[in-house]
């Protein structure tokens, strides 16, 4: 007989995501036959811009999470530049990178040692780390060796935010990011310090980040095969290395469909659409382009075959896994499977290339050079911003109001649209029936005990997923249906 559990919430993730796995005995083997992942809150950024000056975006989408501000600064920023069809400096757009990668290494190591390694490793006795799935866990002593780098971990994090804020002016929500440049003109005493982080951060990662993972895929190497998803692999690219409208990029931009790497694709932003069909929000909204796409929620009770406050974006009609793996994946640097350990060794590996990069970099920025250019926003323009956040795509659209139509002094907002990676990841099914990319990976996946899933908990934290870039604000009428938690554990 089919068993549904529910875990709600997921815990270590950003945010709150419930997933109802219904699990069932097929071919002899008691397995994952139904997913479904919810975002249980709303988000509501894009109604909260509109008629706001367009130089707000920046500073308010920030605000969307602390944990990846820098990605929704970026995108913002690119948006309104694409807007007004402006580029930026050298120095600008590498005192961006360097902002912009100190946040991916600080989030790749917060993810390894504080969200994902204790769904392996036996977690110290008492709160908070009590009680927890004692399933499958700790198969071999060896993995002490990641248990003890889970406290420098923490420390390496928070040097890398230390970094980020040298140029950056902060962590969380850094002010430098506006739209023609950055606010920060770096001196030789920030760049001698940022440095330092630097490599100190390079040294943790190949000597503690790089050997854990590869020690935890060696112990638990069937998760090397376990977790697959869709196949479908999309990354928007990051990290410009010149200052054309087409950059090159450290890390390129592309897709491939069915993870065939012999054939990836460019990216066209007209072919992705939204859909709501198990979404609260508007049946007429389907299928719309965020270049004109809306924001209109509906009454939970009113769509009771809907189960997400998240749309689902999907390419060309697809569901597309983003993150690092698709990063590198797309860009040729590591294509060994895609599966849950794929995902941590991709992005450690990514950390380890970003921070090589950030060196060169710091390198080639100059202490007198602009970092400024004269940006006014047009009217009745439209502005995309493609970058990548640490956890994969990232969207913004912007549309400015026509000239007299705003009691602003200048071009309001008029309609505003993010697609964040976890909307991509952990997005409900779509018009066709086709499920999220974390719905598919949980498909087919073996169960030890119904009661503690933790094979399904390690699915999820593989994707890093964050629902607070996705969803927002409470639903006081929340379903209070709680079968099971995670036992608790941060
Ligand atoms: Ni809240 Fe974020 C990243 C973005 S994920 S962490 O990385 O955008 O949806």
């Amino acid at each position: 007989m089919a068993i549904i559990t529910i875990v709600d919430p997921v815990t270590r993730i950003e945010g709150h995501l419930k997933v109802q796995v219904t699990i069932d005995t097929v071919g002899g083997v008691q397995q994952v036959v139904d997913a479904q992942c919810s975002g249980t809150q709303f988000r509501g950024f894009e109604l909260i811009l509109q008629g706001r000056d367009p130089l707000d975006a920046p500073y308010l989408t920030e605000r969307i999470c602390g944990v990846c501000p820098v990605s929704h600064g970026m995108a913002s920023v690119k948006a309104l530049e694409s807007a007004a069809g402006l580029t930026i400096s050298a120095d600008a757009r590498i005192l961006r990178n360097l902002v912009l990668g100190s946040n991916f290494i600080s989030s790749h190591i917060l993810h390894f040692y504080i969200l994902a390694s204790l769904d392996y490793i036996t977690p110290p006795p008492g709160a908070p780390w009590n009680p927890y799935w004692d399933v499958d866990i700790m198969r071999d002593p060896s993995l002490l060796q990641i248990a003890g780098n889970f406290v420098p971990a923490v420390t390496k994090r928070r040097e890398a935010q230390e970094m980020l804020a040298i140029f950056g002016g902060r962590m969380p929500s850094p002010p430098a990011f506006v739209a023609g440049g950055f606010t920060t003109k770096p001196s030789s005493s920030m760049i001698d310090s940022f440095s330092s982080y630097l490599n100190n951060l390079i040294s943790f990662i190949n000597v503690s980040y790089i050997p854990d993972v590869q020690l935890l895929q060696s112990v638990y190497s069937d998760y090397s095969s376990i977790g697959k998803g869709p196949g479908n692999l999309l990354s928007y690219g990051v990290f410009d290395l010149d200052d054309t409208v087409s950059p090159d990029r450290l890390l390129n931009r592309g897709f491939v469909f069915d993870s065939m790497p012999a054939s990836v694709q460019p990216v066209s932003a007209d072919k992705i659409k939204e859909h709501v069909t198990y979404s609260w929000y508007d049946d007429s909204t389907n299928n719309q382009n965020p270049a004109n796409g809306s924001t209109v929620i509906v009454d939970p009770a009113s769509k009771t075959d809907a189960y997400s406050w998240l749309k689902a974006p999907r390419y060309h009609g697809k569901p597309m896994e983003c993150g690092p793996l698709a990063r590198m994946w797309v860009n040729g640097d590591y294509r060994n499977g895609i599966s849950v350990m794929d995902r941590h060794m991709a992005r450690a590996l990514e950390a380890q290339k970003v921070a090589n990069a950030m060196i060169g970099w710091l390198g080639e920025l100059t202490t007198g050079g602009d970092v400024y250019t004269t940006y006014n926003t047009p009217y009745g323009a439209l502005g995309t911003g493609l970058t990548e956040a640490p956890r994969g795509a990232l969207g913004h659209w912007v549309q400015t109001t026509v000239d007299g139509s705003s009691p602003l002094l200048g071009p309001a907002i008029e309609n505003y649209q993010v697609i964040t990676p976890t909307c991509w990841n952990a997005s409900p099914k779509d018009a066709r029936g086709n499920r999220g990319p974390i719905e598919r990976a949980l498909i087919g996946t073996e169960i030890l005990d119904p009661a503690q899933p933790i094979e399904v908990l390690r699915i999820i934290h593989s994707f890093d997923p964050c629902l607070s870039c996705a969803v927002h604000v409470m639903r006081p009428e929340g379903e209070p249906v709680v079968i099971v938690n995670a036992g608790g554990r941060p």
